[in-house]
């Protein structure tokens, strides 16, 4: 999979995508994430990518030119790339979402800045998505945490290991308790059943105490989960 990320702030890439699983990724070759700066866009004197809102009002508004100069190169070169938008007024991203960007071949994330971005450049590019309701001062981060999350779905990005992981979180959406030695810890003990060697009794006990834990915590979770399930 290829990403290319528009933005003001190249150098904050790949920052943390740099490492663990996306980085290997990357190393790999099974994924390609290239920042390029919205700056190399302009063509005036003062690299111009922001102005003041018509109407008035605080803050700077991201200018439509370079933004669809870069974003229409990109569309040109491929028919397949999806380009989007982040911000906090796009779809809520979820991991339903991430699945379905996976199976993309070419990602374009546009990452806004100050208030926002011009609305004939928002209507163009068609597409936004927002990481949830809390305000960030820019799209880096969402970028790279929709990156992540896509990422880990590619196939052979991840090893066997973390792929059954991901299924179960699928399956059941909640990570049962775990536990690793020692056995007594300041005089808390490891559940018996995970010391019994009886599988069928681990396996029923771990999903009892994830689904009273999704209920508990994520009734909403639950809920989907009851409803895709059958639970
Ligand atoms: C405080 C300014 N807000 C006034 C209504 C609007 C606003 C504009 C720009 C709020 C945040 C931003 C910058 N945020 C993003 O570009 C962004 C974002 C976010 O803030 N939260 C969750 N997901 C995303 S994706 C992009």
């Amino acid at each position: 999979m290829r990403v290319d990320v528009l933005t003001l702030f190249p150098e904050a890439f790949p920052g943390p995508l740099g490492i663990g699983v996306v980085g290997r990724a990357i190393e790999r070759g099974l994924l390609s994430v290239t920042a390029h700066d919205l700056r190399g866009y302009t063509h005036d004197r003062h690299r111009q990518v922001d102005d003041i809102p018509f109407g008035g009002g605080p803050g700077m508004v991201l200018k439509p030119e370079p933004l669809l100069e870069a974003v229409r190169g990109f569309r040109s070169q491929d028919a397949v790339s999806r380009v989007i938008l982040l911000s906090p007024q796009g779809r809520t991203f979820d991991q339903e979402v991430a699945r379905e960007l996976a199976a993309e071949p070419h990602l374009v994330l546009v990452c806004g800045r100050y208030q926002g971005v011009d609305e004939r450049a928002r209507e163009e590019i068609g597409e936004e998505l927002s990481i949830g309701d809390y305000v960030l001062s820019g799209g880096e981060l969402a970028a790279m945490v929709v990156v992540e999350a896509v990422a880990r779905l590619v196939p052979g990005t991840l090893g066997s290991q973390e792929s059954l992981t991901e299924e179960t979180f699928t399956d059941r959406g909640f990570e049962p308790p775990l536990y690793t030695r020692p056995a007594v810890f300041e005089g808390r003990e490891v559940p018996e059943v995970l010391r019994s060697g009886n599988h069928a009794a681990i396996e029923r006990w771990r999903r009892e105490q994830s689904d009273e834990r999704m209920r508990r915590r994520r009734p909403d979770m639950a809920r989907d989960a009851a409803q895709i399930g059958g639970v």
